[in-house]
């Protein structure tokens, strides 16, 4: 998957509210603030220095197996409870679905944090609640880190993730922590970009995305691109924190380079349809440089030829939220499309929750075709899975006539990959397919 034009790494949970009942909580809810018809506000607090620990209570599920069905609910309660009883001053509390929690404190001091994040979780591992069958409590496993001074919030709370996940591997009921940042960061300086910025090395790259049967454009998906110095090309994840830390250079340079990519693709006599990649920083309203991205292409590009896709990645912070937006993005006549459907955050959950115009099928179902007969099943249920709830399906990843042959067989309609078209600049693709602006 690719996290083109805003990347946010995700991991599988989304903020379910805040819990505590007093100093330091952080309430997302209050920072909430109004959103006109479709605007998207500018409400970034600034980063600050900050030391996190995402905290999950051990085997929940099995609480929830063998109790009332609202055993498992008390339990989290109870472990909140102490969580913030805990807490030391400024480090603020906040609830996560499916069981975990985050406690942040200022600063950087990680050994510290460490620390406290230990006691605390080994005073959480004896909340208890009364069950069905007697008493029940559950141990929990956390993951330290400190953000790092390039990173936002969410990439840290993912790698707090991993060190969770590394801990519950090790048999759980520990804290793991990350002491060190993993090798010097890869992120260039705001130096290096305003560089790409002077030299013209950022553009979007556009693939074409063709209906099967006669192979004919419907769309193209377009892709934030890095030409660097030494001919490599990069995606976004690379530079994008970087550059929307440069808001005059930066910023306000993406939007600009947004609809002027999809211009040619969106006019003219015969307009095909322009696709964006967003993640949940863009439909929760939080980043600046995305919500001005997002509001200038809106004002700028034709809405009936207008795609968001929602990366496989997105972390949705705030459901009812974005819910909320893309209704309003949608009744404007933008589609929004499920990408890389399948796989992670991407999921079935997901296609329930919100609803989209396209789905996107991950490439990995296409990179299987014609072996185990598996992918072919699947991709079988998808297609009565788009008709049924009146979507289109695009299948990505196409790199074979094979394959294409296989997926209109299947009775997949549309199809983008490198046996398609392969990624290039707009002009030039504009230029292929006889476009002018
Ligand atoms: O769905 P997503 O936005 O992740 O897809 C876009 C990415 O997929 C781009 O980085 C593009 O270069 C890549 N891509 C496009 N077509 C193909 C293909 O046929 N095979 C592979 N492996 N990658 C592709
Ligand atoms: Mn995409």
């Amino acid at each position: 998957m690719d996290t083109t034009t805003i990347l946010m790494v995700g991991l599988a949970f989304v903020i379910g509210g805040v819990v505590g009942r007093s100093v330091g909580l952080r309430s997302r809810a209050a920072s909430a603030s109004t959103v006109d018809a479709v605007h998207v506000d500018h409400a970034d607090a600034p980063q600050e220095t900050a030391t996190l620990a995402l905290f999950d209570v051990d085997n929940l599920t099995s609480v929830n197996e063998s109790n009332d069905f609202d055993t498992g609910d008390r339990l989290l309660n109870a472990v909140a409870e102490v969580l913030d009883r805990g807490l030391s001053q400024g480090a603020a509390l906040e609830r996560l679905d499916r069981g975990r929690f985050l406690i942040s404190w200022p600063g950087e001091d990680i050994e510290q944090t460490a620390k406290l994040a230990e006691a605390l979780r080994k005073l959480a591992c004896g909340a208890q609640v009364q069950g069905t069958d007697g008493p029940v409590a559950r141990t929990l496993t956390a993951g330290v880190v400190a953000m790092k001074p390039e990173e936002n919030r969410t990439r840290a709370i993912l790698r707090a993730d991993v060190a969770l996940a590394g801990a519950k591997e090790a048999g759980g009921d520990r804290t793991r922590t990350v002491h060190a940042h993993p090798a010097p960061s890869l992120i260039p300086s705001t130096e290096v970009i305003k560089e790409a910025i002077a030299t013209r090395a950022l553009e979007y790259h556009v693939q074409p995305i063709l209906r099967l049967s006669d192979r004919q454009p419907v769309g193209v998906e377009n892709l934030l691109r890095w030409n660097r110095p030494d001919g490599s090309v990069a995606g976004p994840g690379r530079f994008l924190d970087t550059l929307n830390r440069l808001p005059e250079a930066g910023a306000a340079l993406l939007p600009h380079l947004a609809t002027k990519a999809a211009t040619p693709f969106v006019t003219g006599p015969d307009p095909i349809y322009a696709t964006f990649n967003i993640t949940g920083a863009v439909l929760d309203g939080k980043g600046s440089a995305a919500c001005r991205w997002l509001n200038h292409i809106v004002d700028t590009l034709p809405h009936e030829h207008l795609v968001l896709e929602l990366v496989e990645t997105a972390i949705i912070m705030a459901p009812e939220r974005a819910q909320d937006l893309m209704g309003r993005l949608r009744q404007k006549g933008l589609r929004i499309a499920l990408d890389d459907f399948g796989t992670g955050l991407s999921n079935l959950e997901r296609l329930c929750r919100y609803q989209f115009d396209i789905l996107k099928v991950d490439r990995a179902f296409c990179a299987g075709l014609g072996t185990t007969g598996r992918e072919e099943a699947v991709l079988g249920a998808m297609v009565s899975l788009a008709n049924g709830m009146n979507v289109d399906l695009i299948a990505e990843g196409i790199e074979s006539e094979e394959e294409a042959l296989a997926l209109l067989d299947i009775g997949v309609k549309y199809g983008q990959g490198y046996h398609l078209g392969r990624p290039a600049s707009a002009s030039d693709w504009a230029a292929r397919m006889h476009r002018t602006a």
